[in-house]
C-alpha cells in the first residue's frame, strides 16, 4: 500500500525539506573580468542547483560600465526564479556562489568576476544592514531594465508602483546596452 503526505497549499516540498510557499524572485548577474560567458553559465547552473527553480532567463547583453566607467564592459543578464529560501538565506547562497566563482571585492562598483544582485523578492520591501530590496538602483540602470523588460515587462515595482516598461521609458541612463546574438 502506498502512503502519500498531502501538504496544505501554503507549504511545498523542495529537496527533501518542507518550506512555506515559493516566492517569485528576480536576480541580476554581471561580470566584467575573466571568461564572462563561461562565468554566466556557471552562475546560472549554481543558481538553478542551489537557489530554487529557474522560471525565465533573459538574453545576455554587453553593457558599458555604469558608475565607475573606466573599466571593461560587462556582460549582464537577469533571471526569474521561484525560491523556497528566505531573503537572507538567498543572499547567503548568492554570496557563496560569488565566492565560488572567485570574486574578490576590491573596489566598489569595480571589476568583478561575478556580481549577483537580488533585484526583487516578490513584492517585499526589505531594509536591513545586509539587504535592501528592491535593489536601490534598478530605475537608474538600463543594464538591468533592458533584460528585465524581456522577462517581466509588467512586473510592478513595489515601492514606486511603476511597471518595468515604465521604468525603462523614464530611465535617464544613456550607456550602451547591446544584446548579444
Ligand atoms: N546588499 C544590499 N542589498 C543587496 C541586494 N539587493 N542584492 C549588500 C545584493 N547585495 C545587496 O555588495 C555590497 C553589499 O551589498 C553586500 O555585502 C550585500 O550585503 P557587493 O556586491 O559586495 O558590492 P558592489 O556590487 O561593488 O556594490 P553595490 O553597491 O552592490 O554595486 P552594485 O549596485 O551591485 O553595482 N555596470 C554595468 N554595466 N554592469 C554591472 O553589472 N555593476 C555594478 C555594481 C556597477 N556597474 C555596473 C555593474
Ligand atoms: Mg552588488
Amino acid at each position: 500500500m502506498e502512503f502519500r503526505i498531502r501538504l496544505p497549499e501554503l507549504f511545498c516540498l523542495y529537496r527533501g525539506r518542507i518550506f512555506t510557499a515559493m516566492v517569485r524572485v528576480f536576480l541580476g548577474l554581471g561580470t566584467n573580468d575573466g571568461d564572462r560567458e563561461e562565468l554566466l553559465k556557471a552562475a546560472m547552473g549554481e543558481i538553478g542547483a542551489r537557489c530554487g527553480r529557474l522560471v525565465a532567463v533573459s538574453a545576455v547583453y554587453e553593457t558599458a560600465a555604469w558608475g565607475l566607467t573606466d573599466q571593461p564592459d560587462f556582460l549582464n543578464m537577469v533571471v526569474e526564479l521561484e525560491t523556497p529560501l528566505a531573503p537572507t538565506e538567498l543572499l547567503d547562497v548568492l554570496q557563496d556562489i560569488e565566492a565560488d566563482l572567485q570574486r574578490v571585492r576590491v573596489v566598489r562598483w569595480g571589476p568583478r568576476t561575478m556580481d549577483l544582485d537580488l533585484l526583487f523578492y516578490g513584492d517585499e520591501v526589505i531594509e536591513t544592514e545586509r539587504l535592501t530590496v528592491p535593489h536601490p538602483r534598478i530605475a537608474e540602470r538600463r543594464f538591468v531594465l533592458v533584460p528585465l523588460v524581456e522577462i517581466a515587462a509588467d512586473f510592478v515595482h513595489p515601492v514606486n508602483g511603476k511597471t518595468i516598461v515604465e521604468l525603462l521609458e523614464e530611465c535617464p541612463d544613456t550607456l550602451e546596452v547591446r544584446k548579444l546574438a
